[in-house]
């Protein structure tokens, strides 16, 4: 970032802050300046720098840094970098920019923060009166909702354990808190089961990464509905995009999700039903040595999330189906395939693994002989004549990993919907809250199809964010006809119309690959190296033969198209659809329902992709009739341990969720405004001759401006604008006025006495 302040304010004996390659900046004095080079002394050595990477060092830096960052007094890079990591020591891991909270993951309970009475506290409160807080964001939401009669949405983002999930429960527990109703009934209320329905989520969604032990798996964007009166009347849950994946792949140090060791760990009764054990004997579970994590307790996990099942209206009967076809997955797992003694012909190999078969069968309550079947046969239609084809072991390893792969997803779909129509939704509903909480940008050493998705949803929403914060504080710039020097933000359209473009764009090639049977991920990376040669935002790597990198707003990823077109086909093998829609379990049926004849033959593809990319278009359809909040989410460390701050680290993700820029262009504005009446009513006492009568509201407006001495701001149509910490410096002023005719009143009072 650009520093504020030129290099000619640095002189010999200035305190400034140098780049460095391991902790990012460092501070130093000044002890030689020769043209653009200038030698600093730090505490450890000696650097010489060029004059662009140093930056003055504010000498007045409050000890406790600041709640706002538009408050520093010099605003760049290590200003930044420095108020937070003084603040997380202090264990302050809230930071205001201008209305953004920064929060940054303490990877420790911190009780302080979120003692009882602290949403008694927020309450009412205006956003800045008290310490940055998720609670305040919620609230401004809630007042700004009734207040203005607009729908909101809060946006929850960074990267994965940077602790949204964590941030998206604070601000649903303070909406419920807002929003919900005294109960006396035995009907558990909407926002219970709002609260509740997070642990089920979280059972059947989230597992352990690399990145964060409880990892979501899913995006979840929930709609909090409101009546007239500003109560919860109603909500609703979307998810998007579970990694299906992960059910039968598992990689060391990971684990699967957390539903299948809960149940490995459930009392006795519910092991023996289903013929569980210790999960090491599973193959979905035990490709990975990791299986116990210390922070969780799978039995006590077990116990809580049938108690939050209750809670959120999953009866007994449908808990009872839903843990048996989880156990019947992990059966699934272990069934292995060999040559038959004849033929290529995949059988189960074993009796360990017919055994299983056998108990998949009876959990699943579908006829053995079928689900055998098929697991290794396929029937192929070929003009008009079907021949039975025999599949060899390794497609039928395939075949078996689809079929759970499948159930599992359908089992999530039905939770959410499930739930959704246990909390009830209000078509009456005046306005919405809605919490957005979806995976943060990814870019792993391998990526594949759902990383391509991921980093879609992110480009999309810091479009998002970048219109919301730029382009509307210019678009009101140039509505009030105020003077304001355009400032250029990177725009991500050209990265969204390469992947989304139709026709032309990546999905739709991808999805024209998945059409053609004889197209390979090898033709597909051959046509988008083809078309987008000349894209500036698409490269080719060297050395690639199938890859491809995408120019991403933050940072460039390459990925690896082996499995992109497998797992875009959205299609269940008709032979898995008949067998479980034939199953006893009306559970398991219900979630193969037939397929209507007509889309069964036509040979319009259902891609994953497209589906997708559908979902996001509604989402931001939502969000764009909602006034939009944001929570930026940053991860100190990689060690996820309680006390370290990573500083390369940390800056890498304010850059890239455009924290550093939103700061920049906040600043560079005009941050505060206030219409004219509002302004005379609160600052008249600095000028009291504006209320004699004789000035319409914008001359007392600029007389009162003209008295406080301030220069920068500008006076609009209809509202002051006031540059970053000119209107604190005005509430100062108020208050020492105030402040001092208080003490008067309080001595005359006194004289009397
Ligand atoms: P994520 O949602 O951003 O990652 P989480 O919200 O799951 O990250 O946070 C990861 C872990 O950090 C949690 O399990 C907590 O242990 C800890 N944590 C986060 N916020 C707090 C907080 N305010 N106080 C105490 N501990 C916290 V991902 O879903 O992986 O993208 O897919
Ligand atoms: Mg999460």
């Amino acid at each position: 970032m650009a520093s504020q302040v030129a290099p000619s304010n640095i002189v010999v004996g200035s305190i400034v802050w140098v780049e460095d390659p391991e902790a990012a900046w460092i501070d130093g004095e000044v002890k030689k300046i020769d043209g653009e080079e200038i030698t600093i002394k730090c505490k450890e050595k000696t650097v010489v720098a060029k004059a662009s990477n140093v930056n003055p060092k504010d000498p007045e830096f409050p000890s406790s840094g600041v709640e706002d960052m538009t408050r520093l007094a010099y605003l760049h890079e290590p200003g930044v970098l420095q108020n937070l990591k003084c603040r997380f020591d202090m264990n302050e891991i809230y930071t205001y920019t201008a209305n953004i909270l920064i929060a940054v993951n303490p990877f420790q309970r911190l009780p302080h923060l979120y003692a009882n009475n602290m949403m008694e506290k927020y309450k009412g409160a205006a956003l800045g009166e008290l310490s940055p807080h998720p609670f305040a964001i919620a609230d401004s939401a809630y007042r700004q909702m009734i207040t203005e009669q607009i729908s909101q949405a809060i946006l929850v983002s960074g990267e994965s354990g940077a602790g949204k999930t964590e941030s998206t429960k604070m601000l649903m527990q303070y909406l419920a808190f807002m929003g919900g109703k005294v109960n006396n009934t035995e009907e558990r209320s909407v926002e219970q089961k709002v609260l509740e329905s997070n642990p089920v989520l979280e059972a059947f969604g989230n597992a352990k990464t690399v990145r964060n032990n409880n990892s979501s798996r899913f995006g979840k964007f929930v709609e909090i509905q409101f009546n007239e009166w500003g109560r919860i009347s109603g909500a609703a849950i979307r998810t998007y995009l579970l990694e299906r994946s992960r059910v039968c792949q598992v990689s060391d140090p990971e684990r699967n999700y957390h539903c299948f060791y809960m149940l490995c760990a459930a009392p006795s009764e519910d092991v023996e039903k289903y013929k569980l054990g210790n999960p090491r004997t599973f193959h979905y579970l035990n490709q990975s040595n990791c299986i116990e994590l210390d922070v969780l307790d799978d039995s006590k996990e077990y116990l809580e999330t049938r108690r939050a099942m209750d809670v959120v209206g999953i009866n007994q009967a449908e808990q009872e189906s839903i843990f048996r076809v989880v156990a019947g997955i992990l059966h699934l797992g272990n069934v292995e395939f060999t040559k038959g003694k004849e033929t290529d012909a995949a059988e189960p190999k074993d009796d360990k693994s017919r055994l299983h078969l056998k108990t998949v069968a009876e959990l699943f309550m579908c006829d053995e002989k079928s689900l055998g079947d098929s697991l290794v046969k396929r029937v192929i239609v070929t003009r008009g004549e079907s021949i039975t084809k025999a599949l060899d072991p390794s497609t039928a390893a395939l075949s078996r990993d689809a079929l759970a792969k499948i159930v599992y997803s359908k089992l999530f779909d039905w939770l959410v919907e499930k739930i959704n129509i246990s909390i009830g939704q209000d078509s009456e509903s005046k306005f919405l809250i809605g919490v957005l909480d979806i995976y943060g940008f990814e870019s792993f050493k391998t990526n594949s199809f759902e990383q391509f998705c991921i980093n879609l949803t992110n480009e999309k929403l810091q479009q998002h964010f970048n219109q919301h914060v730029f382009k509307m504080e210019q678009e009101e710039y140039k509505k009030e006809k105020i003077d304001w020097s355009y400032i250029e933000f990177v725009d991500n359209q050209d990265i969204l119309d390469l992947i989304e473009k139709k026709p032309g764009g990546i999905i739709a090639l991808l999805d024209e690959a998945c059409m053609f049977p004889r197209s390979t991920h090898e033709t597909f990376a051959q046509k988008l190296y083809q078309t987008f040669k000349d894209h500036k935002r698409f490269i080719k790597p060297k050395l690639a033969r199938t890859d491809f990198t995408i120019c991403h707003y933050a940072g460039d990823v390459t990925y690896q198209t082996d499995l992109f077109l497998e797992k875009n086909k959205d299609l269940v093998v008709p032979e898995h659809q008949a067998l479980l829609g034939a199953s006893r379990c009306s559970f398991l049926s219900s979630l193969f329902p037939p397929v209507p004849q007509e889309s069964s033959k036509s040979s319009k593809l259902s891609s994953i992709a497209s589906g997708f990319k559908l979902q996001l278009q509604t989402l931001l359809e939502t969000l764009s009739a909602t006034e939009p909040h944001y929570v930026r989410c940053v991860k100190p460390n990689n060690a996820l341990k309680p006390g370290i701050f990573e500083n390369n680290n940390v800056l890498q993700q304010l850059r890239c969720g455009g924290v550093l820029e939103a700061i920049r262009i906040s600043c560079a504005g005009f941050p505060s405004r206030k219409i004219f009446r509002e302004f005379i009513d609160r600052f008249s006492i600095l000028a009291p001759e504006v209320l004699n009568g004789s000035y319409n509201e914008v001359t007392a407006c600029k007389k009162i401006l003209e008295k406080s001495g301030l220069s920068g701001y500008q006076v609009g149509k209809t509202k002051v604008f006031l540059r970053a910490g000119q209107m604190a410096e005005l509430d100062t002023r108020r208050s020492e006025i105030l402040g001092v005719s208080a003490k008067v009143i309080q001595k005359k009072v006194r004289s009397y006495l």
